[in-house]
């Protein structure tokens, strides 16, 4: 009798990765930027360095297919693309256009990300997304991207982690471009929400059957204190103002307070609910903090199956749609709980009787981790930086086996996850 084997009911698993975290090379890009400046990125590391996939794109396959990946989402870096306003780079997009033939005729279905925190650093010298012709400037380059490479992909993220991107930016001003304003945070946001809006409909144009989304940073907020009225109120603004009203609108063109509705019409601007969740929120007043006696990964971040498929369930509330799941991972150099983390997250979405199609687990190989540098280690495949070698972790020989027979075998579970253990803070 099956007692820790499941089904994935038909979830196609794949990895996650974005340009500026596993490229390599000196880009003229607001992180490049950022990450020279130093005390910025906690080990003085910069962009430059992470993966060298931009040089590796065929061994870097063979490890997608040794992972028995059926998807791959992967980023674009729009500094290549459009080094200087308005002049679109032939050798970049020709770059992307191989990758993408390659993973075609290797089975792999790509799903490609037009905006991923990174901006050329002339547009971030315009302003970036404070910039009153952001919206127009990110049509453009969605435009040349989409009729170039349209016909290698019909599957595009718009924008990653609007909430985040502008709250690290602006509002904690951790982020490039580094400020702390919560005016200039809610005008990035409404900038996400119209740029978004203006960005599918323009891939809609050019490919009428593609399916676009968001890949929205999800969080469950959680009072600290079950009976006390202002962590209840605290949980409820936090969950509103970082998601709640972000993703109505981006989803629905459901225009809510502070956000305007700038000639927004209610209706559909998403072909899927993507969701990126890693953690939930727990919140005392209106701070947050980690609960004690808890799961943690490296980066001391609660690690909370059961809520992946709560966030899911809101988000079939609000609009049932294909659900994909567009990130999800940990940080754990050691590769100690890796699978056991992968295996609650997929047993929680495979029983939850919600329509989640697809899974991407975040990160394939190791990543440039934004200002945490290169030390959280979130590959399925561990890259020694220096000489660049790889090695799939054996999380990811766990993974390779479920996406190649769809379920979670009792063989399996022996042999990756019953000796994978979570640490508690
Ligand atoms: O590495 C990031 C990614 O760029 C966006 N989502 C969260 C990941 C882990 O922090």
């Amino acid at each position: 009798m099956a007692v820790n084997g499941f089904s994935l009911n038909g979830i196609e698993l794949g990895v996650a990765t974005a340009a500026t975290q596993i490229e390599g090379g000196r880009v003229d890009s607001n992180w490049q930027h950022w990450a020279d400046v130093p005390g910025n990125v906690a080990d003085g590391s910069t962009p430059e360095r992470a993966a060298d996939h931009w040089n590796r794109v065929d061994q870097d396959l063979e490890l997608l297919l040794d992972l028995n990946v059926k998807h791959y989402r992967m980023g674009l870096e729009w500094a290549r693309i459009e080094p200087e306003p308005g002049v679109f780079s032939g050798p970049a997009l020709d770059h992307y256009a191989d990758e993408l033939t390659e993973l075609c005729a290797s089975g792999i279905k790509p799903l490609v990300t037009l905006h991923h925190f990174n901006n050329p650093w002339w547009f971030e010298e315009l302003g970036g997304f404070e910039n009153p012709n952001a919206v127009t400037i990110l049509t453009r380059y969605t435009r040349q991207v989409v009729e170039r490479l349209g016909g290698l992909v019909d599957e595009w993220i718009t924008i990653n982690e609007p909430n985040v991107y502008a709250t690290q930016g602006w509002y904690f001003g951790v982020w490039p471009p580094g400020k702390k304003s919560l005016k200039d945070t809610l005008k990035v946001m409404q900038t996400c929400i119209e740029a978004h809006v203006a960005m599918y409909n323009t891939i809609h144009s050019i490919q009428p059957d593609a399916k676009v989304g968001v890949a929205h940073h999800l969080r469950l907020f959680r009072p600290a204190r079950k009976t006390n009225p202002l962590d209840w109120a605290g949980a409820r603004a936090m969950a509103y103002l970082f998601q709640g009203a972000l993703v109505k609108a981006m989803t629905l063109g459901e225009i809510r307070p502070p956000f305007k509705r700038n000639g927004i019409e209610p209706g559909q601007y998403a072909d899927f609910h993507g969701v990126n969740y890693y953690t939930p929120n727990i919140v005392r007043g209106f701070t947050e903090e980690v609960a004690p006696n808890v799961a943690v990964n490296d980066l001391g971040w609660e690690i909370y199956p059961a809520g992946i498929a709560q966030i899911c369930r809101r988000l079939d509330e609000i609009f049932p749609a294909p659900i994909y799941i567009t990130e999800n991972g940990t940080a754990d150099a050691a590769d100690a709980w890796r699978s056991r983390f992968l295996y609650d997250h997929l047993k929680a979405l495979a029983e939850s009787g919600l329509p989640v199609k697809r899974y991407y687990h975040w990160c394939f190989t190791d990543n440039w981790e934004w200002v945490e540098g290169e030390e959280p280690r979130f590959g399925l495949v561990e890259l020694d930086y220096d000489t660049q070698e790889r090695r799939v972790r054996d999380s990811g020989r766990f993974f390779a086996d479920m996406s190649w027979k769809g379920e979670v075998t009792e063989e399996a579970y022996s042999r990756w996850v019953a000796n994978s253990h979570y640490r508690k803070n």
